[in-house]
């Protein structure tokens, strides 16, 4: 087997750095916490084997400098560098400068990261490999308005226009009528070459009311590939996840030994390394592929209570270059998660609410896990996003898992900054959430009341 690994530079900051910290602990692997001049006093700063200031507070000069990371993995001698969610975690250049700077980078290869950002890319490579798409997403569009008006009309309206070099909501636009379609293919070219360099546009079928699933995958490298089930987000506001669940309501375990296999099937086709993520929009009880990320994700907690198994540590496993250690036969999906993303953020305007925590209180018992940097006298600095930690309540089943959410939450005390949390006790109280029926825009509705 092969050696683990020796020394990891955590390339980023709050709980997901004290979360890498922790998988890295376990498996005996030194850590460097790599922090800019505001985040002197993160926990996990205080808490790794070394720790380096890469810049000043904005994040273009500290966690997004390619340079200032990569020094002080020669520095310390690390010989690994995980890059957690956001930031660089996505960036193929820095991957692959990471590598051939010696360095082990936590995460797929950069080819991988590059072919899976290009969406049109990654929606031909999931076709080929059997994953269900959106009708017409695979019809790049060019100059030619006939061309796009007969594939429109094929496809049948309302279509979207998404930007090949878009993802997460960024550069899309729904179109209803074909009087609308040339304006609107026009002006997301136009907004895709200013925001990503890459004015290749596409169009799909616009879902109306989809919900959004997600298929967690653990790929090693070496052809071995498992699926730890699915996870429903569709609690989200402009693109930003409020509360995520594992497995979500309704998919019976058929569904999802069948998509999950999909997934881990072409996971073993196309070699995958590292932890990923499938994303479909389930409508009609049909999956349609829309993007994947090569990352681990902010709501993999989730899938790490109903499957009891450790996302990160098998990152760091699946870096070291061994093998997965199961396969999907090892895999039982056993309870149900929920989690609740704690930010300091208006609950009312949403506007991000940094300062002082005077008093903060954990909630814990049973089946409460809080993932979570903040701490009584922390101040929450107003350079980054404003997650502050993450409430996860687990039961053996959805009734049990809601009702010890409730009593966390309740529980919960964060004081001097202004936080969601009232938001999310009023979620929770909502009827179509606690059936398990919600769609993508239920949280935007429900708001508008
Ligand atoms: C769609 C869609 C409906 N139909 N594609 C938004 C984020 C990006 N990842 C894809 N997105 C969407 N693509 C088709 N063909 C609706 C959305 C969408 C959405 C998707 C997932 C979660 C929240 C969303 C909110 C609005 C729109």
């Amino acid at each position: 087997m092969s050696p683990m690994l020796h020394k990891v530079v955590i390339a980023n900051r709050g709980e997901i750095a004290l979360r890498i910290w922790r998988a890295c602990k376990e498996l005996d692997i030194k850590t460097v916490a790599v922090h800019s001049e505001a985040d002197r006093d993160l926990i996990h700063v205080r808490l790794a084997d070394e720790s380096v200031c890469i810049g000043p507070a904005p994040a273009a000069e500290s966690y997004l400098s390619v340079p200032a990371i990569i020094s002080a993995a020669e520095i310390t001698d690390a010989d690994s560098i995980h890059p957690g969610y956001g930031f660089l975690a996505e960036n193929p250049s820095f991957a692959e400068q990471v590598e051939k700077s010696g360095f082990i980078f936590i995460g797929p290869h950069p080819e991988t990261i590059r072919e899976m950002g290009d969406k049109v890319a990654a929606i031909a490579a999931m076709k080929k490999l059997g994953i269900p798409c959106v009708p017409g997403s695979s019809d790049l569009l060019y100059d030619d308005d006939a061309a796009s008006m007969r594939t429109a009309q094929e496809i049948g309206y309302p279509i979207i226009i998404k930007a090949a070099g878009g993802g997460g909501g960024r550069g899309m636009r729904v179109v209803h009528t074909e009087s609308h379609l040339l304006n609107a293919i026009a002006m997301t070219r136009t907004e895709a070459r200013a925001a990503f360099n890459n004015d290749k546009v596409y169009m799909e079928k616009y879902l109306q009311t989809p919900r959004h699933i997600e298929v967690q995958v653990l790929g090693d490298g070496q052809g071995n590939a498992v699926h730890l089930g699915e996870r429903d987000c569709s609690i989200q506001r402009r693109h930003q996840k409020i509360i995520e669940e594992a497995p979500a309501p309704g998919i019976t375990q058929e569904q999802r030994e069948a998509i999950g296999e999909r997934c881990a099937q072409a996971c073993r086709d196309m070699r995958y390394r590292g932890a990923g993520t499938f994303e479909f929009l389930y409508e009609n009880k049909e999956f349609y592929f829309i993007e994947m990320n090569t990352r681990v994700q902010v709501e993999h907690p989730v899938t790490e209570l109903i499957t009891g198994v450790d996302i990160v540590k098998e990152q760091l496993r699946i870096a070291a270059g061994q093998k997965l250690s199961f396969t999907q036969s090892d895999i039982k999906i056993k309870g149900h998660a929920i989690e609740c993303r704690i930010n300091a953020e208006d609950p009312r305007s949403f506007l991000p609410c940094p300062g002082t925590i005077t008093h903060f209180h954990a909630p814990g018992g049973p089946g409460i896990r809080l993932d979570s940097h903040a701490y009584s006298s922390y101040k929450v600095p107003p350079y980054y996003d404003s997650l502050i930690g993450k409430v996860i309540a687990y039961g053996e089943r959805r009734e049990v898992a809601l009702a010890r959410m409730r009593n966390a939450l309740d529980e919960m005390i964060v004081e001097g900054i202004k936080t969601n949390l009232t938001l999310h006790q009023d979620i929770l109280r909502g009827n179509a959430f606690q059936k398990g029926i919600v769609n993508i825009h239920y949280l935007e509705q429900w708001l508008n009341l």
